[in-house]
């Protein structure tokens, strides 16, 4: 049966005849009724201070923002020197800049200009599971408590190497913090690599959508419950329709500590990157960016986990550290989120450097010289 459309649905998207519509337009019109309160524009700007580039240091992947007497704090990644990749000497060198990191955090007045308070959480000792690199941390302030959960790489960091999750915390953003003895969570067990060679892309079978790595970990406090939101990688990883395969998944727990449960609904989204969310209506919403056919859109979730699209944005910068000192949950418009953060970018393939973004609610696109009565 032919569904049956209005004409104020058909003059609103400009259909000229009913009788004719093209793939396209049955498209448009089987899309929800969405407003424009999550759209928006983003600029990014150089900051100050310590987080100014430095030659020959990687300042990356900003956690969010957290205040503390005065003070904005964020913690972030941090290594020195250039990448060698996997060609090389693997044992020695470096293969990514965010190989051979440890946590620092920083403090800032303004926003603007930052001072680096120093060393957080460093790798663990040799042979343990974050003997490699402890990198793209988030932060989670609950209940006069400090949680920072972040990635974590065990030696050889070769190409088929797991990654999974580690957590410290503090009762102060100065620490010191305890570490988690094991990690909190892990890849899927169930992909299978074929042959021997350092290939991530040979596999006798897929597995999970994290059977590789688990990465981007941010912590929220939702329902009474604790929800680790992470961005899985696949073994076997393919190229898609929309570019690489990458989701995210969500592992929830009783208590901060966990354990952590991965949710029988992951993966939760069938796109996206880093990991950005925030409480919203009484629910989640994220941005998804950089891969997968729904990257560049925000999605709004009533439960944290069933979410669905609410805008497509031009982009957004990477890697955001939200700013979670403003109130946002219930108050503005939803893009508010986005009124100023931290981002990365990189300088070149070697260094990255954290900066500042700002976005915005766009309603209009007019032409220079012409003003707008709202
Ligand atoms: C980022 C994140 C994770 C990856 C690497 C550093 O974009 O997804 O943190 O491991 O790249």
């Amino acid at each position: 049966m032919e569904a049956e459309y209005t004409d104020e649905q058909l003059d609103k998207l400009g259909i000229t005849n009913r009788d004719y519509l093209s793939a396209a337009s049955k498209r448009a019109l089987a899309w929800p009724d969405l407003g424009n309160e999550w759209f928006g524009e983003f600029k990014v700007y150089d900051l100050k201070g310590d987080f100014a580039y430095e030659e020959g240091v990687v300042r990356r992947d900003p956690s969010a923002l957290i205040r503390h007497e005065g003070r904005y704090y964020c913690w972030y990644s941090k290594s020195v020197g250039p990448s060698q990749g996997f060609g090389g000497d693997i044992e020695n060198e470096k293969v990514f800049p965010w190989d051979r990191c440890d946590i620092w955090y920083a403090s800032s007045e303004d926003g603007w200009t930052w001072k680096e308070e120093g060393l957080a959480v460093p790798r663990g000792p040799k042979g343990s599971y974050d003997d490699r690199s402890v990198f793209t941390v988030e932060i989670l302030e609950h209940k006069g408590k400090y949680y920072l959960t972040y990635q974590t790489v065990k030696s050889p960091y070769n190409v088929r190497v797991k990654n999974q999750v580690g957590l410290s915390w503090a009762d102060s953003p100065h620490g010191p913090w305890t570490k988690s003895e094991e990690p909190i969570l892990s890849p899927a067990d169930n992909g299978i690599w074929k042959g021997e060679e350092q290939n991530r892309f040979m596999v006798e079978k897929k597995g999970d959508f994290d059977s590789h790595k688990v990465h981007d970990p941010c912590l929220m406090a939702y329902k009474g419950k604790f929800y680790l939101y992470y961005k899985g990688e696949q073994m076997g990883e393919e190229i898609t329709w929309g570019g690489r395969e990458i989701r995210h998944g969500v592992a929830i727990a009783e208590d901060p500590l966990g354990p952590y449960t991965k949710s029988l609904y992951n993966p939760i989204s069938n796109s996206g990157h880093e990991i950005c969310v925030w409480h919203r209506d009484g629910g989640i919403a994220a941005l998804i960016t950089t891969d997968g056919p729904e990257k560049n859109t925000i999605q709004w979730s009533p439960d944290g986990i069933n979410f669905e699209i609410q805008s497509v944005i031009k982009g957004a910068p990477h890697a955001i550290g939200l700013n979670r000192t403003l109130d946002t949950e219930i108050q503005g418009e939803p893009f508010s989120a986005f009124e100023w953060g931290l981002t990365h970018q990189y300088k070149t393939g070697d260094y990255q450097y954290i900066r500042r973004f700002e976005g915005k609610r766009r309603t209009t696109h007019v032409a220079k010289g012409v003003t707008v009565k709202k």
